[in-house]
């Protein structure tokens, strides 16, 4: 093997260990290289799955070397602790959400979109388990959405056709999934990918919700250049990376209307605002969505309800 240096993606992450894959030379497990060692114990995630790095075959190892720079890059943030990078160089970032067993929650779809929308990906809304819901049920969800412009995908694992339609459209693509556990990603990633790649679990039958089977990130490349990132379930998304400004221009609503903005577009709400203006019309799901989005930057490390429990029971 040449000591040329190699492009990869990294497809998974274990602790130090990088699993990396190219066309070429497939998929090869990987360390970094010293100079990156070092700056990765100042950054805790140096790099995340998506990215595109070069490495070095040296001493029967591959030893990573450089990053190419980023073209997207996804995260969330929750707490006080750094940004959380979930994906990286995604083309699609992709929701898989489902209104029953277990309900993806509304609030949950507008701050995926407000995360995506700073992230340089294109945001698909995939609404999975058709076959749980009426035809009704399922439009009346989708339909705000869609009149927002967003590309819209209603599928069920036991309907091919619908699966099928999804796989022409990420085809070539790099796709990342994501959305609350149990909603269906590794089930529709083994469809889509043709292989029983990721494991599923059922549901859990008292609390109706996912049981985190998938626990690692994962990309499965198939052989037309098509990239399929499955992904953990997570429960919230925190937004607390982006500001103000990106949030109401991350509702298409609002970001029409800084073009009628009389002043610089400040959103302070001021004096014959026309956010202001819009925000009173909006659907009441969708202010009450953005009210908690902007409440969560103006509080942002308030605890939780939860917090205060625990703290409560370890006092006992
Ligand atoms: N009825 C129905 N069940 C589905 C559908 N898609 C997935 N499921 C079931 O939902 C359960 C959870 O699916 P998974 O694919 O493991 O969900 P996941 O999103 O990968 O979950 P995590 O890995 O925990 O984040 C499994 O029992 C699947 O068989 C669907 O379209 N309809
Ligand atoms: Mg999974």
């Amino acid at each position: 093997m040449s000591n040329l240096k190699q492009l990869f993606r990294i497809s998974k992450i274990f602790g130090a260990y990088y699993e990396i894959f190219s066309y070429e030379n497939g998929s090869n497990l990987a360390t970094l290289r010293g100079k990156l060692r070092l700056e990765s114990k100042k950054d805790r995630h140096p790099f995340v799955v998506g990215d595109l790095v070069y490495a070095i075959w040296n001493d029967s190892t591959w030893i990573i070397d450089s990053l190419v720079e980023r073209k997207s890059i996804l995260h969330r943030k929750s707490s006080a602790k750094d940004a959380h990078a979930l994906c990286a160089n995604a083309d699609y970032a992709v929701l898989i959400a489902s209104l029953k067993e277990p309900e993806t929650k509304s609030g949950f779809i507008d701050r995926f979109l407000a995360a995506v929308s700073v992230s340089g990906m294109e945001p698909i809304l995939v609404f999975n388990k058709t076959d749980l819901v009426s035809e009704l049920e399922m439009n009346t969800a989708t339909s705000y959405y869609h009149f927002l412009g967003y590309k819209i995908f209603t599928v069920s694992i036991h309907k091919e056709d619908s699966i099928q339609e999804l796989k022409n459209f990420l085809r070539g693509k790099v796709s990342f999934l994501s959305g609350n556990s149990g909603v269906g990603k590794s089930s529709i990633v083994n469809i889509l990918a043709e292989s029983k790649i990721q494991s599923t679990q059922e549901i859990s039958g008292s609390t109706s919700k996912g049981k985190h089977t998938t626990t690692n990130s994962t990309a499965i490349f198939l052989p037309d250049d098509t990239v399929y990132i499955d992904s953990p379930g997570i429960k919230e998304w925190g937004i607390l990376h982006l500001e103000r400004e990106d949030l109401l221009l991350s509702f298409p609503e609002l970001s029409k209307a800084r073009e009628e903005c009389s002043s610089e577009f400040c959103c302070e709400f001021g004096e014959n605002c026309r956010i202001q203006e819009i925000f009173q019309e909006l659907p009441a799901e969708r202010s009450k969505s953005m009210e908690s989005m902007l409440e969560s930057l103006e509080t942002p490390f308030r605890t939780t309800r939860r917090d205060h429990w625990n703290r409560s029971e370890r006092g006992r």
